[in-house]
């Protein structure tokens, strides 16, 4: 369930796709604001009957509910809901790998608990006695003050892991060999360019790589074996108690030795720029070195002329544009030539350190 306009469908379905979930079908609504069921009433029974038709297993919002809307909906449906903010903590989970990422998603779990506590608890137990006393405000005092125990536990641990930044096996590999990651908005097509980079490879890729996580894979540029991540996407609309959680996904990431920055070339010159702006600024904060930033202009056939990609480009201060795509293959020749180069001048460099070392 989600908002009509296409950019907004998509980013959502991309949103469920990386949840690694399936989804069988898109329902769209002006607004999701109302307060018994977010979606209007008429939606809401679309949806219920679609459930019993599909036997779909859940149904995702692609807003903001509060627990009494994710309650109504659930009793109506049958199903399990599950809103947008729910949907990025999980993505963030099912992605996070370094125990400091971790405990940011923990953390930002405890923060979208904290407000639904109190009409959780009217829920369960059923009382729809507003105001003070009884036992249900006894329950919901308990439990708020376990989630702001929790809160400064991880907190304090948080702190530790700043301090000891843990070694994972993928650490050691990239020591010895070249990483490239994929980074840039959902939607903009890392995920489709990632498995076009590594398909071929997948086939005779030796057993040293299925230890790989999925969303880390080998590819061969230019005679060179190097491992490709995809990582969890910039979000539109991201909560502001999320945003650490989502940079310390990008973190372990970022250490690649060539990081491309994906723009879907398709969109508006606005969100363009608002987007790219954005990317930038984060990966300026999280300390990646500009010159290790390649920027790849996405969906070129969306666009069809290099014109028009020279205009955009123009517009955002890049001197030489990449473009490329997925669809009919444009431009991935020419990418892996450039991605050979950049580890080529990379191996160089480092040969040249060992031998000083
Ligand atoms: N037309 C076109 N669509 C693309 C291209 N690359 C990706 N897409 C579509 O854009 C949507 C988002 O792609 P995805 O790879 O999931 O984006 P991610 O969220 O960045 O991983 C999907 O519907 C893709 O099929 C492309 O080169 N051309
Ligand atoms: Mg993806």
């Amino acid at each position: 369930m989600t908002y009509p306009d296409s950019f907004t469908q998509d980013e959502a379905k991309s949103l469920v796709d990386s949840a690694d979930r399936q989804s069988i079908k898109v329902f769209t609504q002006k607004y999701l604001n109302r307060s018994q069921y977010g979606m209007g009433s008429g939606k809401a029974e679309e949806i219920k009957e679609f459930v019993k038709e599909s036997g779909a297993e859940q149904v995702i919002v692609d807003e903001r509910l509060t627990s009494r809307q994710i309650y109504n909906l659930e009793k109506l449906t049958g199903v399990q809901v599950i809103d947008r903010e729910r949907l990025i903590l999980d993505i963030f989970h099912s992605r996070a790998t370094t125990t400091e990422a971790k405990l940011q998603i923990e953390l930002a779990e405890v923060k979208y608990e904290i407000p639904r506590v109190r009409e959780n608890a009217r829920l369960t137990s059923g009382s729809e006695r507003p105001g003070k006393g009884g036992m249900g405000e006894y329950v919901v005092d308990v439990k708020f003050r376990e989630l702001k125990r929790r809160m400064s536990f991880i907190k304090e641990k948080l702190e530790g892991a700043k301090t000891a930044r843990e070694l994972y096996h993928q650490q050691r590999m990239k020591d010895n060999m070249p990483v490239i990651s994929l980074v840039g908005y959902t939607s903009s097509g890392k995920t489709t360019l990632f498995n076009m980079l590594t398909d071929e490879h997948r086939e005779t890729s030796s057993s040293l790589f299925t230890t790989l996580s999925t969303t880390t894979r080998a590819l061969k540029v230019g005679g060179t074996d190097a491992l490709i991540t995809d990582t969890v996407g910039f979000i539109s609309r991201l909560p502001t108690y999320m945003i650490d959680a989502f940079k310390s996904t990008l973190e372990e990431s970022l250490t690649a030795d060539v990081v491309l920055l994906l723009i879907d070339a398709a969109e508006d010159t606005q969100t363009i720029r608002i987007k790219y702006s954005t990317c930038l600024r984060v990966l300026e904060e999280l300390k990646v070195d500009r010159s290790r930033v390649l920027v790849i202009f996405t969906k070129y056939d969306k666009v069809g002329s290099e014109e028009a990609i020279s205009v955009i480009a123009k517009d955002l201060g890049i001197q030489s544009p990449m473009a490329v795509s997925s669809k009919t293959g444009y431009g991935i020749h020419k990418l892996k030539g450039i991605i050979g180069q950049c580890l080529g001048s990379k191996s160089v460099f480092s040969k040249a350190v060992a031998k000083n070392a």
